[in-house]
């Protein structure tokens, strides 16, 4: 049961741990205390029961290659910064974050909480906007081509795009995030056809979907390449991330920190602020800017 690469994780539950063993899916026990606790994507190493009809123990998570969290604020025990991750998964190479044209409504500020959690953990970042089939037209995503960022038109209902999803995922492990009922589940199920991922009913004014997606899943598509289905990130709260560390998130705004004339300008309102100008000048999209001073100012 010995692996170099370990066993990787397709689904944690509690104590109920998933574990992928030679293509199957077998349920293990984490020994006490594993610090840290397993995630899904994360390598494992098992060791085999001692009774046979004993679950494999899991005995230890391996150095995690990439992490995708989320922010966790804790008010009781604030640390200096103020900020708790929340791994969600782990050793996955890109983030596709979902979003709809329609129901729900389509902003592309969205796509900037995410990128931002993506690239503090280390992943590429692609955009697959789904459900196409409503005809919907865009808005100007310009500022996000420009980015070098790469795009997706799909639909999870009648097929198109999935073969250039298909191709952008290949030979990659990704996760599948953004807001409840964009189609990130259906876009799985859709995509493999052994997946029976449980997909919600859009309802209420704003065209959300329920949370019927309660935890992470991953999915293999074949042997090189799987998917995490997730369930939407209630809170994307930025606050506490320090305001250096936030401005080496926003590729356009870091490349530029060099030509401010104080080191440590948060590109706010300091004079000489070489960000600032590039605003002005329109190298950096307005867009990108207004969300980089409201994560800036983002309390808990
Ligand atoms: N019109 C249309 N509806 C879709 C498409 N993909 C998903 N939906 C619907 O959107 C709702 C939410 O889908 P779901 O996959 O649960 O979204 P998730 O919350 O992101 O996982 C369901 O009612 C789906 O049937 C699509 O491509 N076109
Ligand atoms: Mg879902
Ligand atoms: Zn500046």
């Amino acid at each position: 049961m010995t692996s170099e690469e370990g066993h990787v994780v397709i689904e944690v539950h509690g104590i109920r741990v998933t574990v992928e063993i030679d293509g199957e899916a077998v349920r293990c026990s984490p020994l006490p205390g594993t610090d840290p606790y397993p995630v899904v994507g994360d390598r494992v190493v098992v060791t085999a029961p001692n009774q046979p009809n004993d679950p494999p123990t899991l005995d230890h998570v391996l150095p995690r290659r990439t992490v995708f969290a989320r922010l966790r604020q804790d008010n009781t025990r604030r640390t200096r910064d103020g900020a708790h991750e929340h791994v969600l998964a782990a050793n996955v190479d890109t983030a596709v974050v979902v979003a709809a044209v329609a129901k729900p409504p389509f902003h592309p500020r969205f796509i900037d909480r995410y990128m931002v959690l993506a690239q503090r953990g280390g992943l590429d970042v692609a955009v697959a906007i789904n459900k196409c089939d409503l005809g919907v037209e865009l808005p100007d995503l310009a500022a996000y081509h420009a980015l070098g960022i790469q795009f997706v038109e799909v639909s999870a209902k009648t097929g198109a795009g999935l073969d250039q999803l298909r191709a952008l995922i290949e030979g990659k492990t990704v996760i599948f995030t953004g807001h409840s009922g964009v189609g990130k589940s259906s876009l799985v199920n859709a995509l493999d056809d052994e997946a029976a991922a449980a997909v919600g009913e859009v309802g209420g004014k704003r065209g959300q979907g329920r949370h019927t997606t309660s935890r992470s899943s991953l999915y293999r598509l074949n042997d090189s390449t799987a998917i995490i289905d997730t369930p939407g990130i209630r809170s994307l709260s930025m606050a506490g991330i320090p305001a250096e560390e936030l401005g080496e998130l926003f590729p356009e705004v870091s490349e530029r920190s060099d030509t401010c004339k104080f080191r440590n300008c948060t590109h706010d309102h300091e004079p000489g602020c070489g960000v600032q100008a590039a605003v002005a000048a329109g190298e950096i999209a307005q867009i990108r800017y207004e969300t980089y001073i409201r994560l800036l100012h983002e309390e808990g």
